[in-house]
């Protein structure tokens, strides 16, 4: 009998009853910061608030906001809750945005990130006779050790692949087997392409995927899937929080669970800092509540997300997180109007476009320049230059019908956009040079 890693007794638990298990860890994470993290200490006190003003959910909203800031602030041992000698491991982000963030790890967090994961892999149908093939970067990005993790605490066997070197890749996929593959969406894009030119769909084994680390559309989720043949499922993370297995998709593709035993989350008004009610869109906000090394109260992740605990076909209680829309530092802002690279995706997915897009944002005479490449597929390179300027004329326009703005397009020659192995970098913001 094939076995499979869930934690029912976890995952399905009462409302009420999870709420009560989340206010009494919420309690002692609060006395732990407060008795460990100096810097913490200040800034609860700084608000006015004590360990002995948090009696359970219900008081969150006393603690004080943490924001990235502050974490480059007390880069790098500013907010260790343990002792050093504790610590077996760090994680870091890449650092694109400012210097980088460090998070600790005892091997008691590892173990519940590992939960975590096994969790997200379990929810997709991973079992002991599963080959999880690994394609997310290994090293300081948490996403390959992350679900390396889960999936042997899943039973699963582990291609420690690692990214890169596609040939390579699909070599390990056709002669092993894998069964499910962990990816970002860009990447998974980019492997189902390469599988579709080698002519090797009829060897790949593979039923589903795991992918996440940047925002992707429904559109791209199709997309992937006609490709690949597989179901494709999302999961969210962030370092700061431990990686990925913050939340994940269950088979009903919905949006993802978050794992509520370990984070509580909330959405706030990104401007006001208000907590505002399910269902509403604002930032999401994620309280860490069994963490010893990092622990995080109130983290102000900047993604715009919303939540909903509407009942989920799959028996999970946990509340559940859309697709986030992007990061509100994601978002660009074009002649005056908000622009979120997801909202172009969808736009060129629709109509048929690959999934091989760059925007590129500039400034001239004082006007904000608009420009997007979309490669075009084979086919349409072959297709007579009329029929190719009546695609570009067709993209602008429906273009403008989703952003309320003109963009240029300019449909350029198959492989022309460099491929991602990790994040993609879809968009480039010139104008930044001159501020
Ligand atoms: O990206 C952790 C991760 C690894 C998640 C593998 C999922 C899979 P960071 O590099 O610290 O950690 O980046 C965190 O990535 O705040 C979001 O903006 C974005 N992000 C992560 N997952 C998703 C997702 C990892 N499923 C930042 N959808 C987060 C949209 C995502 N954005």
């Amino acid at each position: 009998m094939a076995k499979k890693y869930y934690q029912p007794e976890i995952e399905t638990m009462p409302v009420e009853q999870l709420k009560a298990l989340q206010s009494e860890r919420l309690v002692k994470q609060v006395k732990h910061v407060w008795d460990n993290v100096p810097y913490y200490r200040a800034k609860m006190e700084k608000k006015g608030v004590t360990p002995d003003d948090i009696k359970g959910i219900e008081d969150l909203h006393k603690l004080p906001f943490v924001t990235k800031d502050d974490l480059r602030e007390a880069y790098p041992y500013g907010l260790l809750a343990a002792p050093l000698k504790d610590c077996v491991r760090i994680h870091s982000t890449s650092g694109t945005t400012g210097k980088r963030v460090v998070a600790f790890y005892t091997q008691n967090d590892i173990d519940l990130w590992d939960d975590c994961c096994a969790r997200a892999l379990t929810a997709v149908g991973a079992g002991d006779e599963d080959v999880v093939h690994v394609s997310y970067g290994y090293g300081l990005f948490t996403g390959g050790l992350g679900l390396h993790g889960g999936a042997h605490k899943a039973g699963c066997m582990t291609i420690p692949v690692s990214s890169g070197n596609t040939d390579r890749q699909i070599q390990f996929m056709t002669d092993l087997g894998s069964t499910i593959l962990c990816c970002t969406p860009s990447y998974a894009a980019y492997l189902a392409e390469s599988i579709e030119e080698r002519g090797v769909k009829d060897e790949i084994k593979l039923k589903a995927g795991i992918f996440g680390a940047e925002a992707w559309t429904e559109e791209m989720r199709r997309d992937i899937e006609a490709k690949l043949g597989i179901k494709a499922y999302d999961i969210y993370g962030l370092t700061e929080l431990s990686g990925p297995g913050v939340s994940f998709e269950c088979e009903e593709q919905t949006g993802m669970h978050i794992n509520e035993d370990h984070f509580i989350a909330e959405i706030i008004n990104p401007e006001t800092g208000e907590v505002l009610p399910e269902g509403e869109k604002g930032e999401l906000v994620f309280t860490s509540i069994t963490k010893e090394a990092f622990p995080l109260l109130r983290y102000r992740t900047k993604d715009l997300c919303i939540l909903s605990r509407k009942p989920c076909s799959c028996g999970r209680t946990h509340i559940k997180m859309r697709k986030p829309m992007g990061r509100s530092d994601d978002m660009l802002i074009i002649r005056g109007v908000n622009v979120f690279p997801s909202q172009i995706e969808t736009v060129l997915l629709n109509e048929g476009m690959t999934p091989n897009y760059q925007i590129i944002v500039d400034r001239k005479n004082n006007t904000d320049t608009f420009d997007i490449n979309v490669e075009m597929s084979q086919e349409m390179f072959s297709d007579n230059l009329a029929e190719v300027t009546a695609k570009e004329k067709q993209l602008v326009a429906s273009l403008k019908a989703m952003l309320g703005i003109q963009a240029k397009v300019h449909l350029v020659a198959p492989k022309s956009i460099t491929r991602s192995e990790g994040k993609a970098v879809r968009v480039i913001d010139k104008r930044k040079l001159y501020d």
